[in-house]
């Protein structure tokens, strides 16, 4: 006879069935798709998210329902651990078997895991679910909810989440409130204390050119709300005004960090004024970018490179002052900007790191220096300090043989631990942390941009017959497969100057991405247009191959 256990998910799952034209996959951002067939998926990540309860002894584990920056049609799941981490690659692999499983398959997939996991039935569940603004996301939070219950695990819905707020509930739940407390009054009281606190201590002489005004693009997400709580908090230390917040517009449609970035342009519902500070959110709010029309109407963006070089060279000042030694590394991806490495290795003596795209590689990376900034050129990114930084700071601000120097640049770093939400990329966090620095600098916006000028650089898709055919290898930044491709791009990139390209199959779209830079941007454009028009050639492209510009 069936277990209870059993009899109820599968019942559950009866009511949510999956139809065989179907297929899912649980990617590096989770299950991603349109809303209107996610409803099994919901389902089986409720179920899944049960399993990983009890196979971690208990410990919470979040489930968050966003589709990040994609159109508001869209919807998705992800999955997070006890410390808030993303999902082990092991279970992802469970994932995608679970979400796919045929009715009469799904017995033995839940089985299978609970027999490879070596899972107790009997052991207690907890999951913490959360959901972005999307109107499908009720809905689907309903099945998930569906999905726990039918295998007896509690939980506790927040309702309406950011992502890195739904992480950082279910770490400080499972660290017994020592990471901050799991409500959300906690979360904004952590971030506000430590930058109050950092504010005082920087005490931002007034003579620079600082303003404390910031025009935010909230995606019309859930950014966008939960800015209007973090004001409460803030009691007027910033001045935030908030844009596309939800009130009219739809979800990340012509609006948020993605399009900022693509679209290289401010939002049309925006009106800008020169000069001034602007900041854009994505969907969830796990992504930041900054920008402001310059001289001329100019469009200057600050992406995830300039926030990660304005962070680590901050800390690397605070630890200098202090006198403490600890390895502080720079992770990027092979979009970073050349300008942005070259700055950071030179100018501020930052190390740096190279890795795949997807933060899950960026995070791992980080975890290998004390500390570890790690960011995407497309603003996704946080900072991660290993467990010996923490009392090799407090030794540090206690030694009464010290400096009051080295004390007081050992306490702001102890501040900025706690500004810092490790978890995830957090844009609320980001912002405070950025806000901290340039008031202790007494920048504007326009001081920061020029701590370095981007290389110009072009991004292309080219459509090929089956994109698994690019094989890349060093961190994504040479191909392997076509035969040809790697010295086709060598003899183009030699063609120009401070020149650089390269290809990789995107992990979330059909298509392979082209990246160049070069000195000028009609060179960046052309080679990027004749490396794409290579990749077209050798890998079987679909539809016309790149054309050049004119
Ligand atoms: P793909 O489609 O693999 O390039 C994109 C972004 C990543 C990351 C993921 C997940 C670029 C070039 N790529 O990946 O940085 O954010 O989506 O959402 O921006
Ligand atoms: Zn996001």
């Amino acid at each position: 006879m069936a277990s209870s256990w059993l009899t109820s998910a599968l019942s559950g799952a009866s009511r949510h069935p999956k139809r065989p034209e179907h297929s899912y996959s649980y990617g590096t951002a989770g299950f991603r798709t349109k809303a209107d067939i996610l409803e099994p998926v919901l389902y089986r990540v409720g179920l899944l998210a049960v399993l990983r309860s009890k196979a971690v002894k208990g410990s919470t584990i979040g489930v968050m329902i966003t589709a990040s920056h994609n159109p508001e049609a869209d919807n998705g799941v992800k999955v997070v651990e006890p410390m808030g981490d993303m999902l082990l690659a092991q279970w992802e692999t469970y994932a995608t078997s679970l979400a796919n499983a045929r009715e009469d398959d799904l017995e033995s997939v839940l089985q299978d895991i609970i027999s490879k996991e070596n899972i107790d039935m009997e052991q207690s569940a907890n999951v913490f679910v959360a959901r972005d603004t999307r109107p499908s996301s009720v809905s689907l939070a309903e099945v998930l909810i569906e999905g726990i219950q039918s295998l007896s695990g509690q939980y506790v819905n927040y309702g309406l989440l950011s992502t890195p707020q739904l992480h950082y509930m279910v770490r400080c739940h499972n660290t017994q409130g020592s990471y901050g407390k799991s409500t959300e009054t906690g979360y904004y009281e952590k971030l506000t204390n430590a930058f109050t606190k950092l504010r005082q201590k920087n005490g931002g002489n007034g003579k620079g050119s600082y303003s404390n005004q910031i025009l935010l693009d909230g995606a019309n997400g859930v950014g966008a709300l939960k800015v209007e709580q973090l004001k409460e908090h803030l009691k007027g230390q910033l001045d935030i005004i908030v844009n596309n917040d939800g009130s009219k517009g739809k979800l990340n449609e012509e609006c948020g960090a993605d399009y900022v970035k693509i679209q290289q342009r401010p939002p049309p519902e925006m009106d800008v004024k020169p000069e001034t500070k602007c900041v854009s959110f994505d969907g969830d709010a796990d992504r930041i970018v900054y920008f402001y029309m310059g001289k001329g109407g100019k469009f200057k963006l600050l992406d995830g490179d300039k926030i990660a070089t304005l962070i680590a060279g901050y800390i690397q000042e605070l630890l200098t002052e202090a006198g403490i030694q600890l390895t502080l590394g720079l992770i990027q991806t092979a979009y970073a900007n050349g300008s942005s490495t070259h700055y950071a290795t030179k100018m501020l003596n930052v190390p740096i790191a190279c890795t795949r795209t997807g933060v899950k590689h960026l995070h791992h990376k980080a975890q290998e220096f004390e500390v570890g900034v790690y960011f995407e050129a497309n603003g996704h990114g946080t900072v991660l300090f290993s467990p010996s930084v923490i009392p090799k700071l407090d030794d540090v601000c206690q030694d009464k043989s010290l400096s009051a120097g080295k004390k007081e640049a050992a306490t702001k770093l102890r501040l900025l631990v706690d500004l810092i939400n490790e978890t995830v990329g957090d844009a609320i966090s980001d912002l405070l942390v950025v806000e901290t620095i340039l008031y202790q600098k007494q920048w504007n916006i326009e001081e920061w941009n020029s701590s370095y000028t981007d290389l110009p650089n072009r991004q292309l898709k080219v459509k090929v017959k089956d994109r698994a055919v690019i094989q890349t290898t060093d961190a994504e930044r040479k191909t392997t497969s076509p035969a040809g491709l790697q010295s086709a791009i060598d003899e183009l990139v030699a063609q120009y100057n401070k020149a650089r390209s390269f290809v990789r199959p995107s992990g979330t779209e059909d298509v392979v991405r082209v990246y160049a830079e070069a000195d000028t941007q009609i060179a960046a454009d052309e080679l990027a247009a004749k490396v794409g028009v290579k990749v077209h050639e050798l890998a079987q492209g679909v539809g016309d191959p790149p054309s050049l510009p004119s």
